[in-house]
């Protein structure tokens, strides 16, 4: 055959293994970079005092190629410290953010996923999750946020998991998917981008039937996430990273440029409203916008093309009030079956973690309460000794003025006037 012949064979199996995702990206253009920069410093700013803090800020630098040794070499040596010493506490969506951020975009960490056996500990802790759902009324150990989470990194890391569980427990009228009957985009983007990996991985083996219901899925998944869709965001501010991710993968939805436009300039107007300070927020909403998948980590060209931004190494510091601090005067209540009442005065700028100390520090039997600390921030695990329970899927649910918060107690800043809730629920 003459060389030339062979030139438009090579040109249509060039472009036959380009995903047909590429064509389907949102991406920031480069005259836009400097909106991103607050996301860019509030990661290399952050003080990250233990391993699971750094887990998705190492995973986006590496996958967005933010070149900072030094970051990068504190976080994975404190993830791997975070796994030596309390390898069994790691739940498993932290294991597998672990794998993900460490063996992004091949390097040298892959040597200690290796060594440390991380994929088959990840396989266990998939087959605990699984376990506790067949005892426990279809409740895993963790949720599914996690659960899509491991077998996103099993999938990616050449794990093993079985296509049957896979097609049992992943169907999209599963409760694990629903808080409170509410679609949870972040659940549902991620159990995408797992089942995408699965399913790209089942064409090998040619299971049809299998292969079928799982496309089925993720079509169902992506209808529903579309269906959250409210001023070009996907459920809130905070899933919105990680739902164009999975559209990017799953759908057209971003083949029409007016709905790239919408969500980039919803993002943009968050990003200078300073919704995105805590490292995580940033490290997840990230890679949609330099046009970057979960799935990409172990794609060949991973961390190439390093992007160059103007970051800053100054600590984002506490704005000092112009004028003298001045107090509020705020309601809060306690509801389990019935309600305790009580007024708190705080200063201006506190957030409803402040108020529930002041309550607390006004009642003791009534308003005590326990935080755990979590990459989101202080997480509340109980008040009055009620403690949540992922086996009853009991939770602490937070509320001002009869509605549910989108943020953390550490982060919600009450305002003059709130009628502040924390009331025992059911997700
Ligand atoms: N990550 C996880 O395991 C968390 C997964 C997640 C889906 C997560 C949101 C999404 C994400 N991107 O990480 C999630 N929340 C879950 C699963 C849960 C449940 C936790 C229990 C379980 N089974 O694991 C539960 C109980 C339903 C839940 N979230 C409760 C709450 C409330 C916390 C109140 C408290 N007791 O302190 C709260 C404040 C809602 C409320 N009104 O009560 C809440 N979550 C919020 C607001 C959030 C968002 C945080 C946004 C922010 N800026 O602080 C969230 C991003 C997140 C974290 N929850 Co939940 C969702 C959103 O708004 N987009 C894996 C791990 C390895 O990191």
């Amino acid at each position: 055959m003459r060389p030339s012949g062979q030139l438009p064979l090579t040109g249509l199996l060039f472009f036959s293994l380009i995903p047909s995702q590429l064509c389907q990206i949102c991406v920031v253009n480069e005259t836009n970079f400097w909106r991103l920069e607050p996301l860019i410093n509030t990661m290399l700013n952050a003080n990250y005092t233990k391993g699971t803090l750094g887990l998705n800020v190492l995973l986006t630098l590496r996958l967005v190629g933010i070149k900072n040794q030094s970051l990068e070499q504190q976080l994975s040596q404190q993830i791997k410290e975070d796994i030596n010493s309390r390898e069994m506490e790691l739940t498993s969506g932290e294991l597998a953010l672990s794998i993900l951020g460490l063996g992004a975009c091949e390097n040298q960490d892959e040597e200690f996923i290796r060594d440390a056996r991380l994929v088959s500990k990840l396989e266990a802790k998939f087959q605990a999750e699984i376990q506790n759902m067949e005892a426990h009324d279809g409740n895993p150990l963790t949720n599914y946020y996690q659960l899509s989470l491991a077998l996103l990194a099993l999938c990616l890391f050449n794990g093993s998991y079985s296509v049957t569980s896979v097609t049992c427990y992943f169907t999209p009228e599963n409760k694990n998917y629903y808080f409170e009957d509410q679609f949870s985009v972040d659940t549902g983007a991620m159990a995408v981008l797992a089942l995408t990996c699965v399913q790209k991985n089942t064409q090998k083996n040619m299971d049809m039937n299998a292969e079928g219901k799982i496309s089925n899925y993720v079509a169902s998944l992506a209808n529903k996430i579309q269906a959250e869709r409210k001023q070009g965001l996907f459920g809130n501010i905070f899933s919105t990273g990680e739902a164009m991710q999975a559209l990017f993968v799953s759908s057209d939805y971003y083949k029409n440029e007016a709905n790239c436009r919408e969500t980039l300039r919803a993002v943009f107007d968050n990003i200078s409203r300073g919704a995105f300070y805590l490292p995580i927020t940033a490290a997840q909403i990230l890679p949609a916008l330099m046009g970057k998948t979960y799935l990409d980590v172990t794609n060949p060209s991973c961390g190439l093309n390093p992007v160059k931004f103007n970051t800053s190494t100054e600590k984002p510091g506490t704005v000092t009030p112009t004028t003298a601090p001045l107090n509020i005067l705020v309601k809060y209540s306690v509801r389990i079956n019935k309600t305790s009442h009580t007024e708190v005065t705080v200063r201006k700028g506190s957030v409803f973690l402040d108020v529930m100390k002041a309550a607390q520090e006004k009642n003791e039997t009534l308003f005590r309460f326990t935080v755990e600390e979590t990459s989101w921030g202080p997480y509340v695990t109980s008040v009055q000794g009620i403690k949540a329970n992922n086996n009853d899927r009991t939770y602490w649910k937070l509320l001002s003025n009869g509605q549910p918060l989108s943020q953390g107690v550490g982060s919600h800043v009450v305002q003059n006037g709130d009628n502040l809730e924390v009331r025992w629920s059911k997700y």
